[in-house]
């Protein structure tokens, strides 16, 4: 049976002891509204919002292990408050504060370009309890934090074979949703709106690159891109574009919001490499969030195996 009602979630599974404990006795104390079924059958709802931070709707996956890594997560608190969402403010913990705005249903993606079959898809199109899988990633910012993140979601590269790009597409450039009146950051000039980034196809294929629509058992909270965002474990942070309504197939290199803003300081590519400093900084090390010694920042990520190939006879430091 897909849908579980609230009690049978095996909330042990997904969540560190911390937050199991702190639902279990949200589950105890609140009424069972039901177990709710969306007309996609993806969620297990259980009691809506009513337990600030936790208590999103439950999504039902299986766990991939092929991508797991062997290093402590980082606390929910910490990923769902330490944020990086301009369109929800410059600073960390204003997309915490601020997002719930943010009307994320109905919500639909616009493929276009050169593909076979541009559409105006939903998120069902493209994700069901069968094909939701949870991947842990690391997410490394290039300010020089990073996280370890229980990710749900599924390959944009099934998205990608679904929508059949043409011979001619080399590239994929993804829109987040341009809404200033939910969006409070966009009514200021701090990026060119609505926020873009792109990848190369073969990136794109790579089965690293991940479409998440939710962490830690959940759907995405509003502040890490609800509901749907890419993530690119091996890349710079912000190459993981949230909230995205638009995917785009071109034949020309797509021009990203940071690099449009800073091109010295934000390449195309945006890998992980600790052998390119950002012009203002060395990106040898980084901070994980919630530990206090600086960790040596390894080549894209720590998954050179996947990805390396992907670069080879490029000049990664004109390339960056
Ligand atoms: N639309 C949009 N996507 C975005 C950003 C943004 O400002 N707007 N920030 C990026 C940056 S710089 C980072 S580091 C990651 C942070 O993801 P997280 O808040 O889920 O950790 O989101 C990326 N995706
Ligand atoms: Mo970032």
């Amino acid at each position: 049976m897909l849908i579980k009602k609230a009690e049978q979630i095996k909330s042990s599974e997904i969540t560190p002891k911390d937050i199991y404990q702190q639902r279990r006795q949200f589950l105890k104390t609140s009424v069972n509204l039901g177990v709710g079924l969306t007309a996609s059958g993806l969620f297990a709802t259980h009691a809506g919002d009513v337990f600030a931070g936790y208590g999103l709707k439950s999504l039902k996956y299986s766990k991939n292990n092929k991508y797991n890594i062997n290093e402590a997560l980082t606390k929910y608190k910490d990923v769902t408050t330490y944020n990086n969402f301009y369109e929800f403010g410059a600073s960390k913990s204003s997309p915490a504060a601020t997002a719930h705005v943010l009307t994320t249903e109905p919500w639909s993606i616009k493929v276009e370009g050169l593909v076979e079959k541009p559409a105006v898809y939903n998120l069902e199109d493209f994700v069901n309890a069968q094909t939701l899988e949870e991947r842990v990633y690391r997410l490394r910012c290039v300010e020089r934090w990073s996280m370890v993140i229980p990710w749900l979601g599924f390959p944009l590269a099934e998205l990608i074979k679904k929508v059949k790009p043409t011979s001619k597409a080399k590239f994929v450039e993804f829109s987040t949703l341009y809404r200033p009146e939910e969006m409070h950051g966009q009514r200021r000039g701090v990026l060119a709106w609505p926020y873009i980034e792109g990848l190369r196809l073969d990136e794109a294929m790579n089965p690293l690159a991940f479409l998440a629509v939710g962490l830690y058992g959940e759907v995405l909270p509003n502040q890490n891109g609800a509901p749907i965002r890419l993530v690119v474990p091996w890349k710079y942070g912000f190459k993981s574009i949230k909230s995205i309504v638009k995917i785009r197939f071109t034949e020309q290199q797509p021009v990203s919001s940071w690099t449009r803003s800073a091109p010295r300081e934000y390449g195309f590519y945006s890998n992980v490499n600790p052998d390119v400093d950002h012009p203002r900084w060395s990106q040898r090390r980084e901070r994980r969030i919630g530990e206090f010694f600086k960790r040596k920042t390894l080549m894209f990520n720590g998954y050179a195996d996947e990805v390396a190939h992907l670069y080879k006879n490029m000049d990664l430091t004109k390339y960056f």
